[in-house]
C-alpha cells in the first residue's frame, strides 16, 4: 500500500510525475470535505464555490450518501447486468417517478448518458419514423459542452477540446444557441433531422442563460415537427438552477414535477453528476415507452450501468434534494448571490457581467478572454479562503453546494468582493 502524501508540494510533483497533463489545476490540493467546505493536506479551510462541476450539489460526503454507500458496499457492489439484482428495479421505478418518465436506462459518466441518448435518438429516427440508414440528423448547438467522447466533441467547436482527435463522427448539424429561428431553418434544411440536444443554460460556455421563452418553444418547435428534443441536465439538474431541472422554468415544486404550466417536458432527459451527489458515477437517460422500447437485449448498455452500489447511492442522494429543500434553497441564495455581485459591479470595475439562475452563475471579468486575470482572481480568491475556477479565458464560474446557508454565502460574498476591491493585476 502506497504512503499517504505529506504535503501538497509532493502530491503536485507526483501527478506531474506520474500523471497525464490532462488538467491545469489551481494550485490547492485537496484531502478533506465536509459540506460546503473543503481542506488542504496542510489543514487550511476553504469553501468551495465548484462543487466539482455541480456534482456535489449535495455537499461534501453527505451523511446519508455516504451511509447509503457504506451500506451496500457491504452487501453487493457490481453483478453485471447479466443476472437481475435487488436494488435495480426499486432504483428504475424510483426515478422515473421522480423525473415523471416511462423508463431509464443507467450509465455512469455523463457522456456515456449523451452517447446514450444519441443512439437511442436516431435508432428511434430509423426503427419508427423510416428514416433511411445512416441519413440521421441530430441538431446542436454553439459553444455546447457534452462530454468528451469522439463523437460528442465531432461536434464541438471548441478548437481545444478536439484538434487532432479526428476523424469525427458525421450526422451532427450546429446552430447558435438561443435562436429558435435557427432551429426552424435547419429543420428546414436538412431531411432526416431526429433530434434536438441542447443544454438549458450552458455551463462550459459561461453559465449562458437563454431567453425565458427559448425552451419553452424549443418544445413547441419540435413537437411540431416530430423531433425529439433531447435535455442535456448533467451539469443544470438536480436542483442546481433553483428548481428540481432547469426546464422547469420558475416554478419552485420540489419535484416529481406536478406538470406545473412553466415545466417544459423534453422527450428524453439526461443526468449525471450530481443524480450521486458526486460520491459516485452515476448517469440516466429518461425517455417513454414507445421511444425506449428501440432498445432491445444486447444493443446498448455497460459493464457498470445500473450497479446495485450506484442505485442506492442515487437514491439517497435524490431523497437528500427532496427532504433538504435544494431546489428553494438553490433560488434563495442564489438571487441573494446575484444582487451582492451586481452592486460589487457597480462600484468594481473589475467585474463586467454577471449572469446565471439558482445557485450557478458566472461573473465575466472585465479583460480580455486572453488575460489571465480571472486565473489570478482565482488565486487570490484560494488565498483568502475559497475555490473557484474560470471555465473560459476571463469568466469565473461561481457554484457552491446547495447546502449553504445565507449565512455562510455573505461570508463567501465577503471573501469574493474583498478579492476583487483590493486585486492588483
Ligand atoms: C471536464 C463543466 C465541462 C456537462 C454537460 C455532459 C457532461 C458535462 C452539460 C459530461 C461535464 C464537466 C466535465 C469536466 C469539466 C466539466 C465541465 F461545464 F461542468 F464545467 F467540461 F464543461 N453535459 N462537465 O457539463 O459529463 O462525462 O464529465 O460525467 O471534462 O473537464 P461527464
Amino acid at each position: 500500500m502506497m504512503e499517504a502524501v505529506k504535503s501538497s508540494s509532493q502530491a503536485i510533483a507526483l501527478e506531474n510525475r506520474h500523471g497525464a497533463h490532462n488538467y491545469h489545476p489551481l494550485p490547492v490540493v485537496l484531502s478533506r470535505g465536509e459540506g460546503v467546505y473543503v481542506w488542504d493536506v496542510e489543514g487550511h479551510k476553504y469553501f468551495d464555490f465548484l462543487s466539482a462541476y455541480s456534482a456535489v450539489n449535495q455537499g461534501h460526503c453527505h451523511p446519508r450518501i455516504i451511509q447509503a454507500m457504506k451500506d451496500q458496499a457491504e452487501t453487493l457492489t457490481l453483478t453485471s447486468r447479466a443476472f437481475y439484482n435487488d436494488i435495480l428495479g426499486v432504483y428504475e421505478q424510483y426515478i422515473t417517478e421522480y423525473f415523471g418518465f416511462d423508463r431509464v436506462l443507467p450509465m455512469n459518466t455523463g457522456a456515456e448518458g449523451v452517447e446514450t441518448a444519441i443512439k437511442i435518438c436516431r435508432k428511434y429516427g430509423y426503427e419508427k419514423k423510416g428514416i433511411p440508414a445512416d441519413e440521421a440528423v441530430i441538431i446542436v448547438c454553439d459553444n455546447n459542452f457534452h462530454g468528451r467522447t469522439t463523437t460528442i466533441i465531432s461536434f464541438s467547436n471548441d478548437d481545444n477540446a478536439r484538434n487532432n482527435f479526428g476523424p469525427f463522427t458525421p450526422g451532427f448539424v450546429r446552430i447558435p444557441y438561443d435562436d429558435v429561428n435557427a432551429l426552424e431553418k435547419a429543420i428546414a434544411e436538412h431531411k432526416h433531422v431526429v433530434g434536438f440536444l441542447v443544454e438549458p443554460i450552458q455551463g462550459e460556455a459561461g453559465v449562458y442563460t437563454p431567453a425565458d421563452d427559448y425552451i419553452p418553444k424549443v418544445r413547441e418547435v419540435c413537437t411540431r415537427h416530430d423531433i425529439l428534443f433531447i435535455a442535456d441536465e448533467i451539469q443544470t439538474g438536480i436542483a442546481r438552477t433553483g428548481s428540481l431541472l432547469a426546464i422547469c422554468g420558475n416554478c419552485s415544486c420540489q419535484g416529481p414535477c406536478e406538470r406545473q404550466e412553466t415545466y417544459v417536458r423534453p422527450d428524453m432527459l439526461i443526468l449525471g453528476k450530481a443524480i450521486s451527489g458526486g460520491v459516485y458515477p452515476v448517469s440516466a437517460v429518461l425517455t417513454d415507452d414507445h421511444i425506449m422500447e428501440v432498445i432491445k437485449p444486447g444493443q446498448h448498455g455497460s459493464t457498470f450501468g445500473g450497479n446495485p452500489l450506484a442505485c442506492k447511492v442515487a437514491m439517497a442522494a435524490l431523497d437528500v434534494v427532496n427532504d433538504e429543500n435544494l431546489a428553494q434553497n438553490a433560488r434563495k441564495l442564489g438571487e441573494t448571490f446575484r444582487g451582492r455581485m451586481e452592486k460589487l459591479a457597480e462600484r468594481c470595475d473589475l467585474v463586467r457581467k454577471v449572469r446565471g439562475k439558482g445557485l450557478l452563475n458566472a461573473v465575466v471579468v472585465n479583460d480580455t478572454p486572453e488575460s489571465s486575470t480571472a486565473w489570478d482572481l482565482c488565486v487570490k480568491l484560494k488565498e483568502n479562503g475559497l475555490l473557484a475556477k474560470p471555465t473560459h479565458g476571463n469568466i469565473i464560474r461561481f457554484a457552491p453546494p446547495l447546502v449553504m446557508t445565507e449565512e455562510q454565502l455573505h461570508e463567501c460574498c465577503d471573501i469574493i468582493e474583498k478579492t476583487f476591491e483590493t486585486f492588483k493585476p
